[in-house]
């Protein structure tokens, strides 16, 4: 008997059943999950893991899952109580706001950003749209470039800033996230018109959008690196982060939180907090302590409680 044969495969995404597609090379094939690999659930497998895949007349099996370099993990509080995992080895997250249409919301982005630093990638903001309102722009600038955070203007449609948003994508696997409709489809055919990925208006039932990209999928890119285009969310679901975390998933945050008087201060009332002293000092912007306090509320209650609805 000959022994078994592996390739090195890149899952793009994800068919239902336990079907994958991936990579081999330039060559896409449709793969399954082998024998004791379906046992684990069809969680055992996502967009952007490195398998090793072995080719069959007929079909391909997915025999191993490589170890990962990453993996974003989005829990669902007061649900099961493993994370539900969205993309492996990604080196960055890319969120897309836009300038308007969609108005920004801005406390929904600062919980995608925790959500980035929780599982420990970087993360970048791409504030499209600004053909429509350069000023809504700059706000945005001010308050996440004072967090810390690259901020970079673009418009899909405009042709604005795409230079700068390929040199960010280029050689690495990033995922592109943010609500329905800010232009995350529109902004990568922009740099790859080759990909023709459907884009669409914004829906009138909700205004966050209707949806138009509905499952993730991994893109090569020409000019190297791999992008995950996935669906854009209109109401986030809860992420549960750590509550002795939280703090530091606030980059701005960071120097301070050896400063506070208590060890496990969660600097919302205690006394000698020195990240409320940066706060008054105007090294840290107050809104941001705000969503942090929002999101604290949030992860502080426990899971076998209901109404847990944030307020935006
Ligand atoms: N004015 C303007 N419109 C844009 C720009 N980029 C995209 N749009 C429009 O915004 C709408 C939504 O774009 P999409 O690319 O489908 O948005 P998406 O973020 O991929 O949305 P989902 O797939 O639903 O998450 C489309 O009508 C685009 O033509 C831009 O830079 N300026
Ligand atoms: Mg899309
Ligand atoms: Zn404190």
């Amino acid at each position: 008997m000959t022994r078994p044969q592996f390739e090195t495969a890149t899952v793009m995404a994800r068919h239902g059943g336990g079907a994958y597609l991936v990579r081999v090379g330039d060559e896409q094939l449709t793969a399954v999950l082998r024998g004791k690999l379906k046992q684990g659930g069809q969680d055992r497998v996502v967009v952007g893991d490195t398998v090793q895949v072995e080719r069959h007349v007929g079909s391909v099996s997915i025999a191993g899952v490589d170890q990962r370099r990453s993996l974003l993990v989005r829990r669902m509080a007061g649900g099961r109580r493993a994370g539900k995992p969205v993309a492996a080895n990604l080196d960055q997250v890319v969120i897309v706001t836009a300038a308007r249409d969609p108005d920004p919301v801005v406390g929904m982005l600062d919980r995608f950003l925790v959500i980035a630093e929780s599982n420990g990638l970087p993360a970048v903001l791409v504030v499209n749209k600004v053909d429509l309102d350069p000023q809504a722009a700059e706000a945005l600038e001010r308050r996440f470039g004072r967090a810390g955070y690259r901020i970079l203007r673009t418009s899909a449609r405009g042709r604005v800033g795409l230079a700068d948003f390929q040199h960010l994508l280029r050689s690495k696997v990033s995922l592109l996230t943010g609500p329905s409709g800010v232009g995350k489809s529109s902004l990568l055919n922009a740099v790859q018109p080759g990909l023709s990925l459907k884009t669409g208006p914004l829906g009138r039932k909700s205004r966050g959008g209707t949806h138009t990209t509905t499952t993730a999928e991994m893109l090569p890119l020409e000019l190297g690196g791999y992008v995950v285009d996935s669906p854009g969310f209109s109401d986030v679901e809860l992420w549960d982060v750590d509550v002795d975390a939280l703090g530091g998933c606030f980059p701005e945050f960071r120097p301070f939180l050896d400063g506070c008087r208590f060890n496990d201060c969660r600097h919302v009332t205690e006394p000698g907090c020195a990240v409320r002293g940066a706060v008054e000092s105007g090294a840290v912007g107050a809104e941001r302590l705000e969503s942090y306090c929002r999101l604290l509320a949030e992860v502080s209650v426990p899971s076998w409680s209901s109404g847990r609805r944030r307020g935006f």
